[in-house]
């Protein structure tokens, strides 16, 4: 039996992986708990929208050597996303489309950048091929795909959170809950990957 999915992909729709690395995941230089449990939910969406002719991006950290967001600098976190090195590598068990755009963002020494549309040309990549709605997934929830997400509505696309995509820090138990509140309250829908269905007709 085939039910319709409340959420049916269509024109103008885009698919965006946020930074899903191997540093991010368990195990790496800077591990997500449970950061590789996303990676069969978005090998599902990409699927989708690959079949659908959909476009797909992919953002990735892609830090030099002695980035300001590493401790020896002063920042914040251990050194990880190194461009060029395996940590920096998609989840290897991603399956990347062909087709599938990579932008690399936070590539200064000087400047960290936790949103895709930070110092890139996201935004009017994805406007130039026509993208309105943007399924957002990846890691991690309370830093890159937040501010990602926020940007995204303040450039003026829809944006759909797909929840069992994402997975946080949580450096503050409960940043993660609190990142999912604030991009509903900037906008954003929240969904479950199993709500997306092939475009109608
Ligand atoms: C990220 C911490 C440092 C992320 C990137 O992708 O969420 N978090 N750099
Ligand atoms: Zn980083």
């Amino acid at each position: 039996m085939n039910t319709t999915p409340s959420i049916p992909l269509q024109p103008g729709d885009a698919l965006l992986v946020v930074d899903l690395q191997r540093d991010f995941l368990p195990g790496g230089a800077l591990g997500v708990p449970g950061g590789d449990e996303v990676v069969p939910v978005l090998n599902h969406c990409l699927a989708l929208f690959e079949r659908a002719h959909l476009p797909v991006v992919l953002t990735r950290d892609w830090h030099p050597g002695d980035h300001v967001s590493f401790a020896a600098q002063g920042g914040p976190w251990p050194p990880h996303c190194v461009a060029g090195t395996p940590g920096a590598a998609f989840a290897p068990d991603l399956a990347v489309p062909d087709a599938a755009q990579v932008v690399s963002k936070a590539t200064l020494s000087q400047a960290d950048a936790y949103s895709g549309f930070e110092g890139t040309a996201l935004a009017d990549s994805l406007r130039q091929r026509h993208a309105r709605r943007l399924f957002i997934g990846g890691l991690a929830t309370d830093y890159c795909v937040q501010a990602t997400v926020l940007d995204a509505l303040r450039e003026g696309f829809e944006v759909v959170l797909l929840r069992d995509a994402v997975r946080a820090v949580d450096v503050t138990p409960g940043d993660g809950e609190r990142a999912l509140g604030a991009m509903q309250a900037a906008g954003a829908v929240v969904a479950s990957h199993s709500q997306l269905g092939a475009p109608a007709g």
